[in-house]
């Protein structure tokens, strides 16, 4: 079919002409045309001929036809008398061959004269494709007689040219417009077309199912209403006007869950989710009334800061006919559309829950915006992430409130294309729009919808044309910029109204049961409202269902992380040997046996080695490792090689993935996107607490294109909402002269984000140090999330090296390192150098070279939360130590300096230390992170050595 189609896209009535001209020229000389054109005519020569004689005129004819200039063509005019002589003379293949280019104009375009907007503002401008005279057909009495010869498209033999066109426009120009011929799968558009033309684009619902889709607009709207009149002025994104947006959510879960889905992940915006939360997810209308009334979502001793009512998530089960969908609608920041990689993430980790590798059994649906749709990046970064095999979900289903407007900016100020939606073009997902004042196109296309994501496992859009009610908000006034579409909104009934009247019009409901339905809702919520006086949420949602058995944590205390020497040199064996007859690089022959010998030897384990130990370690106590980003598999520093590939076959050996008995170690090369791959994993980290869940960035200042995930999610979700994560970021750090963009993963940035034991910073300095704090990150029985200023020369520096008995029993992750051998008495030291990372290295080499054994350096593993005691023990053996600086790379508007300051003083004086100050040893404040030149860089490297040790 692909290649049918290749043959024939050009056939459009625009270009016939010019393909006509070339058909002459191969008539008469085949060489004298393009191969590829040879081999078109070739193949479909015998109805290529009859559109060159058209074009050419009947041969009795003057010879008239179009003239190609080039590829434009130029009308010449033939006398009407020949050209009516001309049409009546058609031959019938002519007919047949011209109806089927109409017919699949109809199926590409014919969305284009769709009735979509409920408004009615839209321009339609007639559409050359759909137009019959563009393919010779001309409309008078015969198109109602002669029969066309069909040969079983449309379902039918033969049908005249009104009949087809008849059941053109009622299957694509409806209240659905259909736009599919995008993708490039001649299955999947088949499967479409024949769904779409089976029932003439149109739903045939019984009179339960009527009443069921009237109830629920019922409901929606009247919340609305309700909450309008009690809460007068108070903000809640009203979703009047896209009411039938509930149809649509609600059919995908019905379908969805007939169709195996037992649980599905919801993510949305601001606008109508009130309404979501309630009638979809079966919040009690009592609890958000009481939200509104001012209440906390929370129970007020849980001390969290938490989120306007607009933001927050909520689960629960449904019974769907007799079976339980777990539904759970994932809290957000403002920031529109960036939780729709969480939510994937979240999917994901379900799916892999449930061993749900056929992706049939949890599936994400998002609710978008049509501006933020269309203008946020993250929207086609996340989109990407689905045809991914590290990140793929099975599709998510989008469903879009396409209110037509952005708080004040109007679709023609926000993007170029007459559609919201094309960003989903670039995964070749269905689109489908729907005119949102008909809730049974809605609910039915949203059916197809969800039909088809469970068949072919793939995204689809469905993009509701509504229109807003009120203002961006219920206090804003819209008609200060768009005072002819409120003018439109105004007189317009509201979706309850139309729907209500189509059904009593045809008698499916009466007035009278009408009023009564909606009489019945409003007493339910006069009674819940009631109930809302003295509603109290008595326990917090969360640390349920995969979160049992975690706790909100006391302190911070230090935990066994060492592992048995003997599993420890298990896992050194594997991961220093590959299968036999395997095709290894020879370079990394040689890596693999220096690796051998670090367990041989117990000594020089560095910071791969390390790395590897801890995953493994964890894989084989049962918990999966997931570790994703950018060229993470070999690691962007030639240092992890997780996969070696086999240098004949290409073939993949995963080492941690050989380990005996163990959990699954998945280590993904993501696409080139921070914001939706953390974004994804983070969402994984909050389903998934018993898994060790990693991003890693390529250089660490590259994670600043995920800040929104960085700052929204990572630092306050637990504040915010009450969700944990155990995330950890990986980000390369230090200054090597490799200029600006490569030095700093911007560590202040992160400190700046830390308050309330929220998060975890370190920038460790040996292999060992880095081994516990990934160890930590499970073992214990909270979970925060983690970053990690991670090293580029340490990976391979003499001394950043460790043995094997630092990984072993008894031992621990150390927040501070302190000095070790070789130095005079504690007493006589005069000087306490603190730093952390890389810069450790350059100072103790230095001190080594200056032969200095009066200045102690004390390493900062971790930064936050700040380990004040720890420190406090060693700043109190130098009691006569005069000075305490404080040594690092980075310029002093960077950093650990401005955020270490205060802590740092505060133990030197509760320490009654000499030196009651930390004094300052670094590059001095600059706009950019690091000079450019090599030569600078190692000049300002080396003064800041030399200042800290002087
Ligand atoms: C990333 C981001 N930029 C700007 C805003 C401010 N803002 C909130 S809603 C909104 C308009 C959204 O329009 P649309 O996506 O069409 O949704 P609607 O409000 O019309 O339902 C804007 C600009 C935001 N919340 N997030």
């Amino acid at each position: 079919m692909r290649e049918n189609l290749k043959k024939t896209s050009f056939l459009s009535p625009a270009n016939s002409a010019f393909v006509a001209e070339i058909y002459e020229k191969y008539l008469k000389n085949p060489a004298s045309v393009d191969q590829t054109w040879r081999d078109y005519f070739a193949g479909v020569g015998d109805n290529l001929s009859t559109i060159a004689e058209d074009f050419h005129g009947a041969s009795w004819s003057n010879g008239s036809r179009p003239k190609v200039v080039g590829t434009a063509v130029e009308e010449i005019k033939t006398s009407p008398a020949t050209e009516a002589e001309r049409r009546k003379q058609r031959d019938p293949r002519v007919d047949s061959l011209s109806a089927l280019m109409l017919i699949r104009a109809y199926r590409a375009n014919g969305h284009f004269l769709a009735n979509l907007d409920p408004l009615g503002m839209e321009v339609k401008d007639a559409h050359l494709e759909l137009d019959p005279t563009a393919y010779g057909f001309e409309l008078k009495d015969a198109t109602k007689t002669k029969e066309i010869f069909l040969g079983g498209e449309l379902g039918l033999e033969k049908a005249t040219l009104a009949e087809i066109l008849h059941i053109l426009k009622e299957t694509y120009c409806g209240t659905i417009g259909f736009e599919f011929s995008h993708i490039g799968s001649a299955e999947q558009k088949d499967w479409l077309q024949k769904k779409i033309e089976a029932s003439n684009g149109r739903p045939s619902y019984s009179l339960e199912q009527k009443k069921a889709i009237l109830q629920k607009i019922i409901e929606v709207e009247g919340f609305e209403q309700f909450c309008h009149i009690k809460y007068p002025g108070t903000k809640r994104f009203s979703i009047e006007g896209a009411e039938s947006v509930a149809s649509a959510m609600e059919e995908v879960i019905h379908t969805s869950s007939g169709l195996g889905i037992q649980e599905i992940v919801v993510g949305m915006a601001h606008r109508g989710r009130l309404n979501v939360l309630t009638a979809i997810m079966g919040k009690p209308y009592a609890a958000m009334l009481s939200e509104f009334q001012g209440n906390l979502a929370f129970p007020e001793d849980m001390n969290i800061s938490g989120d306007v009512k607009y933001h927050l998530g909520t689960s629960s089960d449904r019974i769907i006919d007799g079976r339980k969908v777990h539904l759970s609608l994932t809290a957000n920041p403002s920031h529109l559309e960036c939780v729709n990689p969480v939510v994937v993430g979240k999917v994901r980790a379900k799916q892999d829950q449930l061993q749900d590798a056929e992706r049939a059994k949890v599936m994400g649906i998002l609710l978008h915006g049509d501006a933020a749709f269309a203008g946020q990046g993250v929207v086609a970064e996340t989109i990407e992430l689905g045809d991914l095999k590290g990140y793929t979900t099975g599709g998510t289903i989008h469903i879009i409130v396409n209110n037509q407007i952005g708080f004040t900016t109007s679709p023609k100020n926000a993007r170029l294309s007459p559609y919201p939606t094309d960003v989903a073009k670039i995964v070749q997902a269905p689109i489908f729009h729907v005119n949102g004042d008909d809730p049974e196109a809605v609910a039915f296309i949203s059916r197809i919808a969800a039909e088809f994501r469970q068949e072919f496992k793939k995204d689809v859009v469905i993009d509701v044309f509504c229109y807003r009610r009120y203002g961006h908000n219920e206090g804003d006034e819209p008609s200060f910029t768009q005072p002819l579409m409120y003018q439109n909104i105004n007189n317009h009934p509201t979706p309850r109204e139309v729907y209500a009247e189509k059904l009593i019009s045809e008698g499916t409901v009466s007035q009278d049961e009408f009023e009564s339905m909606k009489q019945k809702w409003s007493d339910y919520l006069e009674a819940q409202l009631a109930a809302a006086q003295s509603y109290k949420p008595n326990k917090a949602d969360w640390l349920e269902g995969k979160w049992v058995g975690f706790k909100k944590p006391e302190g911070f205390s230090q935990v066994d992380t060492g592992v048995a020497l003997k599993t420890l040199k298990e896992i050194g064996k594997v991961i220093s040997t590959p299968p036999k007859d395997f095709n290894v690089h020879p370079k990394i022959v040689k890596q693999l046996e220096v690796k051998a010998k670090m367990f041989e030897t117990g000594d020089g384990l560095d910071w791969a080695t390390a790395e590897a130990l801890a995953f493994g370690s964890l894989l084989r106590e049962g918990v999966p490792v997931r570790l994703s980003g950018q060229d993470s598999r070999r690691g962007t520093f030639s240092q992890r090689h997780s996969v070696l590939v086999d240098q004949q076959t290409e073939a993949d050996y995963i080492p941690l993935n050989n380990l005996g008995k163990q959990a699954s170690f998945e280590v993904i090369d993501s696409n080139l996107s921070e914001f939706a791959v953390m974004g994804f994993e983070y969402g994984y980290s909050m389903a998934e607490p018993k898994s060790l869940v990693l991003w890693e960035g390529q250089f660490g200042d590259f994670a600043n294109g995920a800040q929104v995930i960085i700052d929204q999610f990572i630092a306050s979700g637990e504040v915010k909402w009450l969700r944990m994560s155990g995330l950890v970021l990986l980000l390369p750090h230090g200054y090597e002269g490799q200029g600006p963009e490569h030095s700093s993963a911007r560590l202040e940035r992160f400190l700046q984000l830390c308050a309330e034991d929220n998060m975890q910073v370190a920038n460790c300095t040996t292999p060992a140090s880095y081994f516990h704090i990934l160890r930590r990150q499970i073992v214990r029985d909270f979970r925060k999330p983690l970053i990690i200023m991670t090293p580029k020369s340490l990976l391979r520096h003499k001394l950043a090296q460790s043995r094997l008995d630092e990984f072993g029993p008894g031992t621990t992750f150390r927040t501070i390192i302190p000095e070790g051998e070789g130095l005079v008495a504690d007493s006589k030291i005069r000087k306490v150098v603190i730093c952390s990372g890389k810069v450790y290295y350059d100072l103790f080499e230095a001190r080594h070279e200056k032969k200095i054994n009066d200045v102690a350096i004390l390493r900062m593993e971790q930064f936050y939360p700040f380990p004040a005691g720890e420190l406090a023990a060693e700043i109190k053996r130098y009691k006569n130590a005069s000075e305490v600086i404080w040594c690092q790379e980075e310029p002093k508007n960077m950093g650990g300096w401005t955020f270490v300051n205060p802590f740092i003083e505060e133990v030197l004086v509760n320490a009654k230390a000499k030196a009651q100050r930390p004094v300052y040893a670094g590059r001095k404040a600059a706009a950019s992170p690091a000079a450019g030149y090599m030569k600078l860089h190692t000049k300002e490297q080396k003064e800041l050595v030399e200042a800290a040790l002087s």
